[in-house]
């Protein structure tokens, strides 16, 4: 079926992105099977970090009595302060607006204890299966941590993740970025590990990976950077990469997923809330990309500024996977940004987003966002091939699409 004009072609690219089944390939959430580690509800949809950042500039109450609030009276303050005292206009608050609309509710009546009757005639599981269905996501990426007592014994002590939608990837920023910390905690899982950089340490920090990755069934390992992160360098975390890192995910033939440039706790009282974006120095990428030309690396950055050199250099190595608008990217105008640059130097050859949603629900919105744009942006594209004769069928704009939202991903794992 060959596309007649723009009209067409409009309907076709909508509904092929707004349609298409994603695979989200960077979240926090967890299948049901971790029990209350899976995030759902409306309250904590309001509790969310990037919420209680957004309500303290509009009080003056101190961090303290915040955090001592239960998440009732923390999710009644955010909803006072973001919703009804100002409008919700924020990408954070509108995405909750969207939830609510999509999953039925009466968004006109601003009656939060209506909202929470509502959630309460829903199971866990029955949430998962209908927000997936609403979302049109299939396939979900965790974020796995060890270290994390409460996730490890659903690991070591029931069944681990049972839920064939939802895949690990495995942590390893304690590791990497805070190794005194870790040595203990290593000792204590059974790793006879030291402080000193040594044969003995090494070989204990692999096995480590590799146990948890056959464990976990683990995608990929995944860390996050701080700004400042420079490769090669004369410190732990080049030595970790080169002795541990790369050489475990070489043996199981499993990618290396960098977000750069984070400034953790750049205000504490926040907690969770409190880190900042960095500007990082792209050479740590090129010189990890030149120096292991068959490690595949996944890389996003948080700073505008980085965006279009990961992009080009994304031109240079095919062993590196571009990903998602991440954290305080994943604003409309910072998507539409990115997303349009990225086809332009890449064609259809990266992951246009993840989702980094913390609570189940927030997949409703951030995936309709991205989506809108993504169509927009797309629209344009083949507009202007077929202004030049060029004629597209339904298929390859599937193809497409399929591709930038799922299969990309696979591929580049080497599963598809
Ligand atoms: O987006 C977020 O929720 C951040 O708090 C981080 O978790 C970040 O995405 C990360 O994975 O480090
Ligand atoms: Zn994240």
């Amino acid at each position: 079926l060959t596309i007649q004009n723009e009209a067409q072609l409009k309907e076709i690219v909508d509904r092929l992105v707004y349609q298409t089944e994603v695979t989200d390939m960077h979240t926090h959430l967890f299948s049901p099977d971790f029990g209350d580690l899976n995030l759902w509800g409306v309250d904590e949809l309001l509790i969310y970090h990037y919420l209680i950042s957004e309500t303290f500039r509009w009080t003056e109450q101190d961090y303290a009595s915040f955090w001592e609030m239960s998440k009732t009276e923390q999710a009644d303050w955010v909803w006072k302060k973001l919703f009804v005292e100002h409008s919700p206009i924020s990408e954070a608050a509108r995405g909750v607006i969207t939830i609510f609309n999509r999953l039925g509710l009466d968004t006109s009546s601003r009656n939060l204890n209506d909202y929470r009757a509502q959630w309460a005639q829903k199971s866990a599981e029955q949430q998962v299966d209908d927000v997936m269905a609403a979302a049109k996501v299939k396939k979900i990426v965790m974020t796995n941590d060890p270290f994390d007592d409460k996730e490890r014994a659903v690991w070591t002590e029931k069944q681990g993740n049972q839920d064939s939608r939802f895949y690990a990837a495995l942590r390893v920023d304690p590791i990497v970025n805070q190794w005194d910390q870790s040595v203990s905690k290593l000792n204590e899982l059974g790793y006879d590990v030291s402080a000193e950089w040594e044969t003995r340490t090494i070989e204990e920090t692999r096995r480590f990976l590799s146990e948890w990755i056959e464990r976990m069934d683990a995608l990929y390992l995944a860390i996050s950077m701080p700004g400042d992160f420079s490769y090669p360098s004369e410190d732990h975390r080049s030595r970790m990469i080169d002795d541990v890192i790369i050489p475990v995910c070489q043996d199981k033939g499993i990618p290396f997923g960098l977000m750069i440039g984070v400034k953790r706790q750049v205000n504490p009282q926040l907690r969770l809330a409190g880190d900042m974006s960095m500007r990082s120095n792209i050479e740590a990428v090129q010189n990890l990309c030149n120096r292991y030309p068959d490690q595949k690396f996944l890389v996003t950055m948080l700073s505008r500024e980085n965006q279009h050199e990961l992009t080009v250099l994304a031109r240079k190595f095919r062993n590196l996977m571009v990903f998602g608008c991440w954290w305080f990217l994943h604003i409309e105008s910072m998507v539409e940004e990115m997303t349009r640059f990225r086809l332009e130097l890449l064609g259809t050859s990266f992951i246009p987003q993840h989702s980094d949603c913390r609570v189940f629900e927030q997949l409703v919105y951030k995936w309709e966002h991205s989506r809108k744009i993504l169509a927009n942006v797309l629209n344009e594209k083949y507009a202007t091939l077929m202004q030049e004769g060029w004629v597209l069928t339904e298929a390859e704009i599937q193809r497409d699409v399929e591709d930038m939202l799922d299969v990309n991903f696979w591929r580049f794992l080497g599963k598809a």
